[in-house]
């Protein structure tokens, strides 16, 4: 018997090809009447494969054995009412935290050295008629990490080739871990040159990255967040880079993507990415290939290989 599987949204290419040779793949996101094709079939879906499911599109896939999610954030899919209709739900970690620490070195050298900004200053024949100006080395600084797991340990060994000071926040310590440990956010804040937030959106952090602890962090201080634009009080940092209250932030997600505050585009102290934390092929490919693993381990009856629920 073929298993019937969902998709809500284009994949990557790969990973869509690696689905079609196993599973016969329904896409919603293609049906003229999504709810008039939900009504008709949904109850012959096994599985989902993709992201941001509901509890609304569960209830419309009553034989829903598992959700196979595309990404290691999980934010967007309702886990509680998975659990409660013993429907699984699998994420796709570690095979994306050297693409993201990446990113994130990226993003604070390019926001204390001014590189994107210094890229249009050349572009736009201004070197000839003035300097650029002189800005921040990160060699010294202490950078704050916010969510010290997977990908956050990452970013440590790269700030630390780099001659970076260490500290972490997180919910506890890790006893394992040479870092300083924060118990407060606002206290690493004030004690940091960079504050980069990489743990999970949800309830539990929702804004937790407060107009406080932005104050902390300060007028020279660097905020980098490669987690969810829903960590951070967005108005409050906006107004702070306008009035110089926080020295600069480069950001890779927002509150309400992709649409990002037109604010910010003015603004010389924030260099901005399109949510490009996993993006390059070597990645996008092997965290198709897991989401597609953790299917085959559920319809063979094997343990999964990364379960969330
Ligand atoms: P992880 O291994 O689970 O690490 C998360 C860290 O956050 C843990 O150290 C955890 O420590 C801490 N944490 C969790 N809840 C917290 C809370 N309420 N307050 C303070 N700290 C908390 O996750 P990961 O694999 O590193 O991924 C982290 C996140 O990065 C993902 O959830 C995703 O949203 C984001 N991400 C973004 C991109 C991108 O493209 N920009 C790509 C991949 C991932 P404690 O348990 O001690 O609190
Ligand atoms: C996205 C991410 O999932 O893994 C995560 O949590 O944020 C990213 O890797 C990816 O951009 C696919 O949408």
């Amino acid at each position: 018997m073929t298993i019937e599987i969902l998709q809500t949204g284009k994949l990557l290419a790969s990973c869509e090809a690696a689905l079609a040779e196993r599973y016969a793949v329904h896409k919603l996101h293609e049906q003229a009447d999504p709810n008039a094709w939900l009504a008709e079939n949904g109850a012959r879906i096994l599985a989902h494969a993709g992201s941001g499911v509901q509890a609304d599109l569960m209830d419309a896939l009553p034989n829903l054995e598992i959700i196979a999610s595309f990404g290691v954030g999980y934010d967007n899919i309702d886990t509680k009412s998975a659990k409660a209709r013993n429907i699984r739900v699998t994420n796709t970690p570690n095979v994306l935290n050297d693409a993201v620490a990446e990113l994130t070195i990226g993003m604070m050298i390019a926001l204390a050295r001014r590189i994107p900004q210094s890229d249009q200053f050349v572009r736009q024949g201004k070197w000839p008629n003035a300097n650029f100006g002189l800005f921040t080395e990160l060699t010294g600084k202490t950078v704050g990490i916010l969510g010290l797991g997977r990908i956050g340990k990452e970013i440590a060994v790269r700030a630390q080739a780099m001659k970076m000071r260490v500290v972490y926040h997180g919910r506890k310590r890790q006893p394992s871990e040479p870092h300083i440990f924060y118990e407060n956010l606002v206290d690493m804040a004030r004690d940091s040159d960079c504050l980069v937030i990489i743990a999970p959106g949800g309830a539990g952090t929702d804004r937790i990255v407060s107009r406080e602890v932005l104050t902390a962090l300060g007028p020279k201080g660097m905020l980098i967040n490669v987690a969810r634009g829903t960590l951070v009080d967005e108005p409050a940092l906006l107004e702070l880079l306008q009035t110089g209250g926080l020295g600069g932030a480069a950001l890779d997600v927002f509150e309400n993507e992709p649409q990002v505050p037109e604010a910010f585009f003015a603004l010389e102290n924030v260099v901005l990415s399109p949510h490009q934390g996993s993006a390059t092929h070597q990645t996008r490919d092997a965290m198709g290939a897991l989401l597609v693993a953790n299917l085959d381990a559920h319809f063979a009856g094997e343990p999964l290989i990364s379960a969330v629920v």
